[in-house]
């Protein structure tokens, strides 16, 4: 009900400034040269290939150092912010066309522009982060100065108080702790353990999910977002390092103990059933960490089976 003439706006976020591994910013290419595409369009959406950040300012980013890009011990923070607040705009653009939005990254850092976006569209937008990883580490409780480990912070206007890089001081940082909920978790840091608990944010971690099974953390995710059997707009920003590394090998910061396969896409699949999803972003494939060919293809293959799923493709 919320998109129109099932028209799909694909994103390609081709970027790896959020984090240290360069090969994350060829995720798109090959999910697109996996044949995504095509395969959404079979299932009946109408597609258009959105290149919002575009080549030479890829070339640009690859070339940018450290060094000067740095506030205190945060890296990359103009870049990002240029890159995030980019996608924010053109993303913006396409949800209130009442497009369905599908981000293919790039590292996680491009859900401060991707949520932001979405969330000018749709202000009451439900958040399902499916992530190992909490990425809430705010710009001063962050150890490896990775931004690709913060973005949650910055949607939620945690920098805010705190001395903040002027390039990312567009972000709105509007979202509240209810309308955010993760699946996944089994890698957080010492200081997000305090900052989930001191504001009461849901989260499922792997321990729930082995506890409850995947079905009841779903359901339990999804009425918390619009409690008392409401419904009303979610997106899905999914790190596919949730995935156990075993399905999904080539990522920047795999954890053992990840959900199965089949609990990854079952997730995503229980989504496209409300009917309600308006976005997906796809996160942290990166090609070039793997270690043969086999992990190349079961890393793209799963993260655009993320993506068939999520849109529809298993429903009968
Ligand atoms: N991701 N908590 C660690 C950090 O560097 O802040 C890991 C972050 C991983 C981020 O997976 O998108
Ligand atoms: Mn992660
Ligand atoms: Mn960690
Ligand atoms: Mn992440």
């Amino acid at each position: 009900k919320y998109i129109k003439n099932n028209q799909l706006a694909i994103v390609q976020a081709p970027f790896c400034g959020g984090q240290g591994k360069s090969g994350v910013e060829k995720g798109p290419k090959y999910m697109l040269r996996h044949g995504l595409e095509s395969n959404l369009k079979e299932i009946g959406w109408e597609t258009t290939i959105e290149s919002p950040l575009n080549e030479k300012y890829i070339q640009e980013m690859m070339e940018r150092d450290e060094i000067t890009d740095q506030f205190k011990n945060t890296k990359r923070p103009g870049l990002v912010g240029e890159t995030t607040q980019t996608l924010y705009q053109s993303i913006a653009a396409l949800a209130k066309e009442k497009k369905f939005v599908l981000t293919l990254g790039g590292d996680h850092s491009i859900a401060i522009g991707t949520v932001s976006g979405v969330q000018e569209a749709y202000p009451d937008v439900g958040l399902l982060w499916i992530d190992a990883h909490a990425d809430i580490n705010t710009l001063e409780s962050t150890d490896s100065g990775n931004l690709h480990g913060c973005p949650v912070s910055f949607l939620m206007g945690l920098n805010k108080e705190l001395e903040c890089p002027p390039s990312l001081k567009w972000v709105p940082g509007s979202l509240s702790p209810d309308k955010i909920v993760y699946i996944g978790l089994r890698d957080v840091d010492k200081a997000e353990k305090k900052i989930i608990k001191d504001l009461g944010i849901k989260a499922y971690s792997m321990y729930h999910v082995d506890k409850f099974g995947i079905n009841k953390v779903i359901e339990m995710a999804l009425e918390c977002l619009h409690p008392n059997g409401g419904r009303g707009p979610i997106m899905c920003s999914y790190d596919v390092d949730a995935v156990d590394p075993l399905f999904v090998p080539a990522t920047g910061t795999p954890v053992r103990g990840g959900l199965t396969l089949r609990e990854g896409l079952f997730l995503v699949e229980r989504l496209a059933e409300t009917g309600d999803l308006v976005a997906l972003d796809i996160v942290e494939c990166n090609p070039e960490l793997a270690v043969d060919d086999i992990h190349v293809s079961d890393t793209i293959s799963a993260g655009c089976a993320i993506a068939r799923c999520a849109l529809g493709e298993t429903l009968l």
